[in-house]
C-alpha cells in the first residue's frame, strides 16, 4: 500500500480552509462551517470510491464495500477556537489510507468523521450516541452553553441524513490518529505515540444563585455574591483535591457565565462548567464527592443556592493489545527509537467506539504541546510519518 503524502496534505489543507480563522479553524458542531465541511468530506469520500452515509446525528461515514471493513477516522467539528489539526488530521489521514488501500486492491477501509466530538452539547456526543452510551432521546435534551438543544442542532442537517444508525458490527476494528495535544512527544523529539489507554472524564454545569444588588450601596457583609461563591469554591477545591489526585489528574472550570454581568451589579448568579479527568474511575468518583460537598458548603456559608446540572462522563479505557502491537511495530520501522507508548489525557471518539470493537490510537506531536488554541500546529514531516506508520500497520493487520 503506497499512500500519497502530497495528496493527503493537499486535502488536509483544503479542509483547513473551511472555517479558517488565521492559523486556526472555527467549525463547532452543526454550525454552517461544520456542515459545509461535512458536505465537502462526503464529496471527497464519494470521489475516493467510498459510499457517504450520514447517520441521524450527523456522524459522516465513508463506507468501503458492504462487507466487513476496518474503520478509521476522527472528527471534523472543532472547539469554539479550534486548531486546524484536532480531529481533522485523523479524518484526512484515514481517507488517504482508504484511497491507498483501494489503489492497492484492498483491504476495505471505511472512514468516519464523528459529530460533536468537542462536546458543544455534551461529551463526544456523536460517537457516544452511535455507540449506545446515551439514547438519542436523552441526547436531544442536552443543551449548549448558548441554550440551544442538541435536537435543534442536529435538525440543521436533517436533510443530509442517509438513514438510521449503522450497526457497529459491520466494522472489524477502529484506529484513530490524532495530534497529541500535549507536550511529551514534542519535548522528547519523538515522532509517534502509540496510545495505551484513554483517561475517563466527568463534566457538569453548576449554578450558584445569590442576590443581584447595587455594587455601591450594598455593604460587603450583606451581599449574596455568586461570583465570590465561585471564587471561594475554586480556592477550597484546589486545596482539598490535593489529597486525592495524582500529578496527571486534571480539573478545569472552563466556562463561566456571570449574571447579570454588569460592573455595578453584585453578581446574583453564576453558571460554570466543572470538568475533571483521571485514568481511574474510583478517583473520578472521589473527586465528584469532594466537588459536590465543597460547593454545597460554600453555598451554605454564603447564603447561596446551588443547582447541579446533569453529570456527563466516560470511563477510562485500555486500547486493544493487538492493534497497539501493529502500531508499535510500524512505529519502530518508520521512526526507530523515536516513538513511545503513552496514555491519552485528551478524550477521543475511540473511547465510545471501543465498546463495540478492538480500537487503538496513534499520536503525532503538537508543537509546544498547544491545542484547543488557534496556534495548534504539527511539523509537516510528522504529519507524514504518522501517515506512513498507519499505512504500514494497516497493511500488517
Ligand atoms: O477535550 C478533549 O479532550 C477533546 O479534545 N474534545
Ligand atoms: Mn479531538
Ligand atoms: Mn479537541
Amino acid at each position: 500500500m503506497q499512500p500519497n503524502p502530497q495528496r493527503f496534505l493537499n486535502s488536509l489543507h483544503q479542509l483547513r480552509s473551511i472555517g479558517a480563522v488565521g492559523k486556526g479553524v472555527v467549525r463547532p458542531a452543526y454550525t454552517d462551517k461544520d456542515i459545509e465541511a461535512r458536505k465537502w468530506l462526503a464529496a471527497q469520500f464519494a470521489e475516493a470510491g467510498l459510499t457517504p452515509y450520514f447517520d441521524p446525528v450527523g456522524n459522516l461515514f465513508g463506507l468501503a464495500g458492504d462487507g466487513p471493513s476496518l474503520l478509521m477516522g476522527s472528527h471534523s467539528d472543532t472547539q469554539p477556537e479550534g486548531g486546524w489539526l484536532d480531529g481533522a488530521y485523523g479524518v484526512m489521514v484515514a481517507l488517504e489510507i482508504a484511497r491507498a488501500a483501494k489503489e492497492a486492491g484492498g483491504p476495505d477501509i471505511s472512514v468516519v468523521s464523528f459529530q460533536d466530538e468537542e462536546g458543544r452539547y455534551g461529551v463526544t456526543t456523536g460517537s457516544t450516541v452511535w455507540a449506545g452510551g446515551r439514547s438519542l432521546e436523552e441526547a436531544d435534551t442536552l443543551t449548549a452553553s448558548d441554550g440551544t438543544s442538541y435536537a435543534e442542532g442536529r435538525a440543521k442537517m436533517a436533510d443530509l441524513v442517509s438513514g438510521d444508525f449503522l450497526d457497529p458490527a459491520r466494522f472489524t476494528g477502529f484506529i484513530e490518529a490524532h495530534i497529541e495535544q500535549g507536550p511529551y512527544l514534542d519535548t522528547s523529539g519523538e515522532h509517534v505515540g502509540v496510545v495505551t489507554s484513554i483517561v475517563g472524564i466527568r463534566d457538569m454545569r453548576i449554578t450558584l444563585t445569590g442576590q443581584s444588588n447595587h455594587a455601591g450601596t450594598t455593604p460587603m457583609h450583606l451581599r449574596r455574591d455568586a461570583f465570590q461563591g465561585l471564587s471561594e469554591f475554586n480556592q477550597r477545591l484546589n486545596d482539598r483535591l490535593r489529597n486525592v489526585v495524582l500529578p496527571e489528574t486534571v480539573w478545569t472550570i472552563g466556562h463561566v457565565s456571570v449574571h447579570p454581568n454588569g460592573s455595578s451589579i453584585v453578581p446574583g448568579r453564576v453558571m460554570f462548567s466543572m470538568q475533571w479527568r483521571d485514568g481511574d474511575s474510583g478517583r473520578l468518583a472521589a473527586m465528584e464527592a469532594i466537588i459536590r460537598e465543597t460547593v454545597a458548603e460554600v453555598a451554605e456559608d454564603r447564603g447561596l443556592e446551588v443547582e447541579f446540572g446533569q453529570l456527563l462522563g466516560l470511563e477510562p479505557v485500555a486500547m486493544d493489545p493487538r492493534l497497539q502491537q501493529a502500531l508499535a511495530h510500524a512505529a519502530e520501522a518508520e521512526a526507530p527509537g523515536k516513538w513511545r507508548r503513552m496514555p491519552s489525557g485528551a478524550l477521543h471518539d475511540t473511547t465510545s467506539v471501543a465498546r463495540h470493537m478492538p480500537a487503538a490510537m496513534l499520536f503525532v506531536p503538537s508543537i509546544n504541546g498547544v491545542s484547543h488554541n488557534f496556534d495548534e500546529d504539527t511539523r509537516e514531516e510528522d504529519l507524514v510519518v504518522g501517515l506512513n506508520v498507519l499505512a504500514r500497520a494497516v497493511a500488517a493487520l
